[in-house]
């Protein structure tokens, strides 16, 4: 099944009960909560007060997307908050398999997020333990930026690499999706896709999120 995902960093902030009221309307199937550290992204996002005071207002899955180094340090900043999945970078830890795991133990979705200058083959040693990979379509960091074109070939790779496995994870696209570059996956669509600036909170089509998200979901559909 296809899902949409809604980056909720580009949501206006000063009106995010209004954001989260339009992203249910327009069945959002998750929000994806970008966590920074500065660090592992020269960027700082969402600490766990803010994902848990959004996950109060709404009934829409959480899926967190932890851009930090140390993330074994992270995990449990938002395992109470019961979110959907967790992803964390493989650029990140030595030991992605106990973190895994440890996320699998609390019911949570685990994933592993991959840069687009990380080779695809870093993550084949842990396919089988996964929920789900996410593949960064650009540098994690700042929403607005160009489509890295380079993961088109590594999701190739990857779609033929879990053919040859039992274990079928999900597969996630972050960054940069929108009609242009969904039409360059054509053919060999991932599952799950995150939205950003690009697709849905950009301000000059006004157009209603609904509007938006059932143009994204008919172009993948059709
Ligand atoms: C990037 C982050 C993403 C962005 C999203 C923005 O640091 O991991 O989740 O928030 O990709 O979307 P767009 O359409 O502005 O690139
Ligand atoms: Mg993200």
């Amino acid at each position: 099944m296809i899902e949409i995902g809604a980056s909720i960093v580009c949501a206006n902030p000063l009106y995010i009960a209004e954001e989260l009221q339009q992203l249910e309307i327009a069945q959002t199937d998750y929000l994806h909560m970008d966590v920074m550290d500065g660090i592992f992204v020269n960027n700082l996002a969402l600490g766990p007060e803010w994902v848990e005071k959004i996950s109060k207002k709404t009934s829409i899955p959480l899926d967190i997307h932890l851009a930090c180094i140390d993330p074994k340090k992270y995990i449990d900043m938002f395992t109470y908050i019961r979110p959907k999945s967790i992803s964390f970078h493989i650029e990140t830890t030595t030991q992605p398999s106990e973190l895994i795991k440890y996320i699998k133990s609390k019911n949570i979705n685990a994933s592993l997020a991959i840069n687009p200058e990380t080779k695809i083959e870093t993550i084949y040693p842990y396919l089988e333990e996964l929920d789900m990979i996410l593949l960064m379509t650009v540098n994690p960091g700042f929403a607005g930026q160009k489509f890295n074109e380079s993961v088109l070939e590594k999701l190739r790779k990857l779609q033929k690499k879990l053919t040859e496995i039992n274990n079928k994870p999900i597969i996630q696209v972050d960054g940069n999706i929108n009609e242009k570059t969904l039409s360059m996956m054509k053919g060999m669509y991932p599952h799950s896709f995150v939205l950003g600036t690009s697709a849905l909170f950009h301000q000059k089509n006004k157009a209603s999120y609904e509007e938006k998200i059932d143009v994204i979901r008919k172009q993948i559909n059709s």
